[in-house]
């Protein structure tokens, strides 16, 4: 049984920017109802109103894991780590994008899978083998009869596709028997802890725990044999899965830590997750303060980071162009457009441009560390950035 314990109202598609020409023309939005439930069984926690992967993941999609150091130098270290404990003869990652994991390795010995044809043009360029398809049983096939896989990985992807059976029956076909996954993805825990419910729109179908996660894959005879926490995406867990038949690889004490720690905040009963929905509602409630008292003092307000979390704050908090003028990004796609839904205008990034403003909402606040080091300059001068994670305040 699904019981439902949020509702973050009616959302656009979090990446589907909008063009001077599209507000001209009223182009149509679609929006949908983001409500959040948790699975009493599986316990498994997913949006409840999926959208077709081909209205989001299309040939205009925006989002390039190259934008930002952290997450190259989380890739590069991966890769080394990789080639050093595992030393595969082949590697494919499952939502290549644009190249941040896979350009660590040699062009022979890795594959990508990418279904936004915009984006898998980056890697094919370079002269990798690239995939322009969704993840998938005909998929699998094809590649099991060119070879079976030895490392399979996959960021901030898994989560994406809503036939979790699919994703792991297709990833059983062609992971070879001493074969090792590794998928990583925001957390549960870290999302409530933190009060992201930004982790929550439209892509992310399933926000994974632990938990969960282990009773999905037992099913197919997989199982996770070591966690990794890290900081990206604003706390993520990267897990390493084998099948049960593999003896060799052992067990870390790591998985029943995270498992008692899950376990310990209530991830597995429904009450943790009425206490988050109420801290949620304060969440919006404290940041609307905040912002409306800039406002009332006359205060100009920009956002750094336009993404795709930041689409379910402003939609959830009602936040518009009145509030935020415009963000800065440094994402090609995004820049000249409208954000869905709040049509706020997304500049391209520049010192200038932020070293003028005064106070600056953290839509990519899971780059926090990276940013306040870029922007030493505007916080010496008295600039302040405005979050909402894991309180709404002024810093
Ligand atoms: P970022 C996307 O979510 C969508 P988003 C997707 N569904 C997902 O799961 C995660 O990524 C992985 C900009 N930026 O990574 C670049 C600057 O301008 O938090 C990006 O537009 N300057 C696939 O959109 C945005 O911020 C900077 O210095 O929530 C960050 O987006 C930095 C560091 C970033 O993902």
């Amino acid at each position: 049984m699904i019981k439902k314990f949020l509702d973050l109202g009616m959302q656009p598609l979090a990446n589907k920017y909008l063009t001077k020409k599209d507000l001209i023309k009223k182009k149509r939005e679609d929006f949908y109802h983001l409500e959040i439930g948790f699975n009493t069984k599986t316990k498994l926690v997913s949006i409840l109103n999926t959208i077709p992967s081909k209205k989001m993941f299309d040939n205009k999609y925006p989002y390039r894991a190259s934008m930002s150091k952290t997450m190259i130098s989380s890739f590069e270290n991966l890769s080394n780590k990789i080639k050093r404990i595992y030393n595969p003869d082949n590697i494919m990652e499952i939502g290549s994008n644009d190249g941040a994991f896979i350009n660590n390795f040699d062009k022979k010995k890795v594959i990508g899978v990418e279904p936004c044809g915009n984006i898998a043009k980056i890697t094919k360029k370079k002269g990798y083998k690239t995939f322009v398809n969704y993840w998938d049983m005909k998929l699998a096939k094809k590649i099991k009869k060119i070879s079976e896989i030895d490392l399979i990985y996959s960021a901030n992807t898994l989560s994406h596709i809503k036939d979790l059976n699919s994703v792991f029956s297709s990833i059983n076909h062609v992971l070879s028997k001493k074969g090792v996954l590794i998928i990583e993805d925001p957390s549960l825990l870290e999302c409530f802890k933190k009060v992201s419910y930004d982790q929550f729109y439209n892509e992310h179908i399933y926000v994974f725990s632990l938990i969960a996660l282990k009773n999905i894959i037992k099913k197919y005879n997989l199982e996770v044999f070591n966690i990794e926490k890290l900081n990206t995406h604003g706390g993520s867990l990267r897990y390493f899965i084998k099948r049960f038949s593999n003896n060799r690889l052992k067990i870390s004490k790591k998985v029943k830590i995270q498992l008692n720690q899950e376990k310990k905040f209530g991830l597995n009963g429904f009450s943790a997750y009425l206490k988050f929905k109420k801290k949620v509602e304060n969440s919006r409630k404290k940041l609307m303060e905040i912002l409306n008292k800039l406002k009332q003092n006359k205060k100009q307000i920009i956002g750094y980071g336009s993404t795709a979390k930041s689409c379910t704050v402003l939609s959830y908090c009602s936040i518009n162009k009145q509030i935020i003028k415009y963000f800065l990004d440094t994402t090609p796609n995004k820049i000249g457009k409208y954000m869905p839904g709040s049509h706020i205008y997304v500049k391209r990034y520049s010192k200038p441009m932020i070293n003028k403003s005064n106070y600056v909402f953290l839509g990519a606040w899971n780059f926090k560390k990276e940013i306040f080091k870029k922007e030493k300059k505007f916080i010496k001068n008295g600039g302040k950035f405005i979050t909402h994670v894991p309180i709404p305040k002024i810093i």
